[in-house]
């Protein structure tokens, strides 16, 4: 029979063939490594009981849904978006009860969800703000979250039930989308979300589902956007459209605009529906936009959103150091979109970004204590900083606790004849390539040390390819894109052996794609430099003129006070500097340091003169400052005397 293709079936076949790379779930994942695993646990015993307290007991969270449900007596109290937080902590508990399960933990979870289906509308709505406060007014503006409370329930939703297997949440979550779906959408009602979001918690619906409807919904909602359709309904929060990413179709937007956890959130469901329907559309503007963003108006950490005004972009290079707001949801959101758009394109250079915003920018804002938090995450502090305990608009805690919880999520992707390794994290997962299972056990001191191995256990002698990522910090390109570049290229290379062996691998997209038989006990390493690099940015970021960054494996460093006899802001780095880096086990948990013999400033005893003399300077790694009390901090360095600020 002769068989052609028909132009209504290319969609199809695109998305067959885009589809065919997906990440490995956290569920099949065990993490065992020295640097995440303790964070991981930390989260679980510490971090999800600090969010649950400030739910339940400190704020009326859980009292709002108790008043909705008739439990209690009462007024709302809190702030229209407050519901999220209950959502998010869920999802991080959701995960957190597959790393490490816990009956107590999943008690308490039951219970609230049981307050939450309670406090559902019998059409499926949900929301205490406006069930408490008159529903007449429902899904009156914009504006007001209603979707994007929706959305975190459908995450917490999906995730609770991939991890117990319990679908009481997850139904409430449908009847949610589905009352969603009767208002709007083609031919009904008109929505531009004033805070994007339920977006992406379709795409896991549809997932989870395999109900389209959720897919075509989620698309419908990325399309309402940039036809002024806002105009006419009440935005009580909304600034503008670029505030908004309303200016334009999703489609032909070219530039980053506006608040950047929206903004993270919609790209992240855009390179979702572009990965499942295949639309070139959603896919060309993600790749624009986001050089956009990695270009011109990411921080050397990762961060993203300067500008406190809008918490978001500003103009290009516009980069403060001591004033960038850099929300931690930002960086979180980072690690979103970027694992769409590798799943999208199959292109490492996506994850180079990720590892940047998940190890610096996101893990800032969770303390070592695990704890406290930071909202921002500056690049440099006078010493006025500290952590807090929560916050008014609670956003960053969970989320920082969610993220943390799923990162097995992050780092094997799987065809059905290769493995791809994104990050390289302590870990053993059982998967199915070519036919046969095959177990995988990564091993190493990551990032402190760059010898990673990785067990190949495939159940019978089998071919498939084993894609191992090689980082742009390990290969001369410090970001991808001019933003940012090493001022010096070192000369260490990568190693890589099967064996023992030398392999020579080729390199596809980023990766070294090592293709072969496997067999029983076939062994991997790879080296990658751990060596301390300088950076320097492009010259039109006028806050890092004359100055350096330290960056070590996928690490960038900070000075702070604390280890520098109170003071962070008083020396040079010149050309030539010579760097010592060395593991410290008792300090902030236990980090590489790096230290260097520099030009340090000091005012003169009599108060009239400044002397330069010779310091030992200790930086550490930048997501660890700040855990010691307050304490002024720098990412970036003068080069000359001339760019101290004295002031600080
Ligand atoms: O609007 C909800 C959350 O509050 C946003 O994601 C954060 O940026 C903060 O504005
Ligand atoms: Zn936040």
């Amino acid at each position: 029979m002769k068989f052609t293709i028909s132009l209504i079936m290319l969609p199809f076949l695109l998305t067959a063939q885009i589809k065919t790379i997906e990440p490995v779930s956290f569920s099949e994942v065990t993490i065992t490594d020295n640097f995440w695993k303790p964070r991981i646990d930390q989260v679980a015993t510490t971090t999800l009981d600090a969010c649950i307290y400030q739910t339940e007991v400190k704020t009326a969270r859980i009292r709002n849904f108790e008043i909705v449900g008739g439990s209690r007596e009462g007024k709302f109290e809190g702030i229209f978006y407050d519901d999220s937080d209950v959502f998010k902590a869920l999802e991080a508990i959701a995960y957190s009860l597959k790393n490490r399960p816990n009956p107590t933990l999943e008690k308490k979870a039951d219970e609230w969800i049981d307050k939450i289906a309670v406090a559902q509308q019998a059409d499926g709505y949900i929301n205490t703000y406006y069930t408490l406060n008159g529903l007449d007014k429902r899904w009156s503006d914009m504006s007001m979250h209603e979707d994007y409370n929706g959305g975190h329930l459908i995450e917490a939703a999906v995730a609770y039930y991939q991890a117990t297997g319990k679908r009481k949440l997850l139904d409430v979550s449908i009847r949610f989308a589905d009352h969603f779906d009767s208002l709007f959408g083609p031919g009904k009602r008109h929505w531009v979300t004033g805070h994007q979001e339920l977006e992406l918690a379709l795409v896991k619906l549809y997932k989870v589902t395999q109900n389209t409807k959720y897919l075509d919904m989620a698309k419908w909602l990325l399309d309402e956007r940039g036809h002024k359709y806002a105009q006419g309904y009440t935005w009580t929060e909304w600034k503008d459209t670029a505030y908004a990413q309303d200016v334009n179709p999703v489609k032909e937007q070219t530039e980053i605009t506006g608040h950047a956890v929206r903004a993270m959130y919609m790209y992240t469901g855009a390179a979702d529906v572009a990965s499942l329907t295949g639309d070139e559309g959603y896919m060309n503007a993600m790749k624009t936009v986001w050089e956009d963003v990695v270009h011109r108006n990411m921080y050397i950490t990762g961060g993203i959103g300067s500008s406190g005004n809008n918490e978001g972009f500003s103009v290009d290079y516009d980069l403060p150091n001591e004033q960038a707001y850099c929300e931690t949801c930002a960086s979180v959101g980072m690690v979103f979109w970027n694992q769409r758009m590798n799943l999208l394109t199959g292109e490492s250079k996506y994850f180079d970004v990720l590892e940047r915003s998940l190890y610096n920018g996101a893990l800032d804002g969770l303390s070592l204590s695990g704890d406290r938090f930071f909202y921002g995450n500056p690049l440099a502090s006078n010493g006025k900083h500290f952590r807090r305990e929560w916050f008014g608009t609670a956003c960053c805690p969970s989320n920082i606790a969610r993220l943390v919880s799923s990162l097995g999520n992050y780092i094997y992707n799987k065809s059905s004849d290769a493995l791809w390794v994104n990050l390289y994290v302590s870990s053993q997962t059982k998967l199915n390539l070519s036919k046969t299972t095959v177990s995988i056990e990564q091993k190493s001191n990551y990032p402190w040390e760059g010898d990673i191995s990785f067990s190949i256990n495939p159940e019978k002698k089998s071919k498939f390819s084993v894609m191992l990522r090689l980082p742009g910090w390990a290969t001369g390109e410090t970001v991808p894109g001019d933003l940012y570049r090493f001022a010096n290229a070192s000369n260490s290379v990568i190693t890589l052996k099967v064996n023992g062996k030398d392999f020579p691998y080729t390199i596809d997209k980023g990766y070294a794609a090592i293709v072969r038989d496997w067999r029983k006990g076939d062994v991997i390493t790879l080296s990658l430099p751990m060596v301390v690099e300088e950076i320097i940015s492009k010259e039109t970021v006028k806050a890092n003129e004359g100055r350096i960054a330290l960056q070590r494996g996928p690490l960038v460093y900070c000075v702070e006070g604390a280890d520098n006899a109170g003071q962070a802001w008083n020396f040079i780095v010149p050309e030539n500097t010579t760097y010592i880096s060395k593991f410290n086990a008792e300090l902030l948990n236990g980090v590489v340091t790096i230290q260097a013999n520099v030009p340090a400033v000091t005012i003169g005893e009599d108060g009239l003169n400044i002397k330069t003399q010779n310091k030992t300077i200790t930086a550490i790694p930048y997501y660890s400052w700040c855990n010691r009390g307050s304490n002024p901090m720098q990412v970036w360095f003068p080069r000359k005397i001339t760019d101290i600020k004295i002031n600080y």
